[in-house]
């Protein structure tokens, strides 16, 4: 054997502290962190536990989360809950909790669960730092909406934003692409100012025909590219891609890729982040388009081969069973495992992978008819969707 060198894949590590499922927003509420437990299931009845470095990590601390966010938001968030939020009338408005919809409630342990799922993306970005992995994946992660002192769209602590930083004191250009169905906001805004961060979102945009008003959070649109400043850094540095209901595998994984690419080709990044949100995937209960779970893993597939240092994280997803299925064929993708159609019979949760009408059972289900949208994006639209994006890339050449 001597002087023969093993082909390497690439050494995964997987963050995650179990205490996060423990968390519920509320029975009404979709975000459900034990979609979570279920993934580990799948992951660990697969075996894919033992071609992945485990980890894990132990919660942020105050000190670390106040890098982004403001010390004064961190204060209320450690302190608030259920039994004091009604005297906190004033703080609760101010920082976007509460309110008509309640997408962000107060619950039990709050500050527990957003500083477990913060720490997991920060140790995650250490691990490709020292070098200890090349792809780093925490799924209970990805939560782009949060701003620097205000909770949106369930997240009320970006760690995406803090595991950036964190590999921008190493990094010169970090690439954040985000494919989740909702526009990635907080982290466009966070580096908007920046040079060395590029944000790229593919998302839903516009009039929702279900809800009667915009599709959250309503911005995101193909002419918002950043600041307009000339003599700010960031300018140009933001990309988004705005889709409409009902895009399939075939459409999505050609914009994906012609984008991506040209985006990874212009700007040259050391590091790449990308937020897998499962929301994105067809019969998701928030979502509008008809992804099946391997066009979703293309895009996981595409992002590894341009073989840069890669944090993986989660975000949303709200069919708990398909989020499940996704982070773990996902997780297959990274490793190079191909995983057998037949879910493995030992698992303790396959109650809730059994039963459907479609699907039952199985790994890779279609996406069932009844849960699918019309499709109302044209071959004309997105090709001229892909023109504007590469003339908003003309703005990288300076
Ligand atoms: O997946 O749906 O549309 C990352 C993420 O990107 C809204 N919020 C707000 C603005 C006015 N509306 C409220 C509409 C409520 C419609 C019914 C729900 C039912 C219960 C609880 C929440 C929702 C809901 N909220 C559906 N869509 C929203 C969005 C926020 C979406 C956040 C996506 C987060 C984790
Ligand atoms: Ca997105
Ligand atoms: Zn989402």
């Amino acid at each position: 054997e001597y002087g023969i060198e093993k082909p390497r894949g690439y050494n995964v590590s997987f963050h995650y502290n179990p205490h996060v499922e423990y968390h519920h927003f509320g029975s009404s509420h979709p975000m459900k962190p034990w979609r979570l437990t279920l993934t580990k299931q799948l992951v660990i009845a697969y075996g894919l536990e033992y071609a992945m470095d485990l980890y894990e990590p132990r919660p942020a601390s105050k000190d670390e989360l106040a890098i982004f966010h403001d010390r004064e938001y961190l204060s209320f968030l450690e302190a608030i809950t259920p039994q004091n939020m009604k005297h906190h009338d004033e703080g609760m408005k101010a920082y976007g909790f509460g309110g008509e919809s309640n997408d962000c409630p107060v619950f039990e342990g709050l500050w527990n669960y957003v500083s477990l799922y913060s720490g997991a993306s920060m140790h995650a970005a250490q691990n490709l730092l020292n070098n200890q992995s090349d792809i780093a994946i925490n799924w209970s992660g990805g939560l782009h909406h949060a701003k620097k002192k205000e909770a949106s769209g369930f997240c009320y602590i970006n760690d995406i934003v803090l595991a950036i930083q964190h590999l921008l004191t190493q990094h010169q250009r970090v690439l954040y692409i985000d494919i989740d169905v909702h526009h990635g906001d907080g982290v466009e805004q966070a580096f908007e100012s920046s040079d060395r961060v590029f944000t790229l979102s593919y998302h839903k945009h516009g009039f929702d025909r279900h809800y009667g008003y915009q599709f959250f959070p309503g911005t995101g649109d193909i002419h918002e590219m950043g600041p307009t400043d000339p003599t700010n850094p960031g300018k140009g540095h933001a990309l988004n891609i705005p889709i409409d209901d009902g895009i399939d595998d075939d459409q999505y994984k050609w914009l994906f890729k012609t984008i991506t690419d040209a985006v990874v080709e212009k700007y040259r990044p050391t590091a790449i982040v990308l937020q897998s949100g499962a929301d994105s995937l067809g019969g998701d209960r928030l979502g509008r388009f008809n992804l099946n779970i391997k066009a979703h893993g293309f895009c996981v597939e595409t992002v590894k081969n341009y073989g840069r240092p890669m944090l993986l994280i989660g975000g949303g997803g709200y069919t708990p069973r398909n989020v499940a299925r996704t982070w773990c064929h996902e997780t297959a993708v990274c490793v190079g495992a191909s995983l057998h159609n037949d879910l493995p019979t030992h698992i303790p949760y396959i109650q809730a992978f059994q039963g459907e009408e479609n699907g039952g059972g199985i790994l890779y289900p279609e996406l069932h008819n009844r849960s699918r949208h019309d499709n109302l994006n044209t071959a004309k639209a997105l090709q001229t969707l892909v023109q504007r994006a590469m003339e908003n890339l003309r703005y990288l050449e300076g």
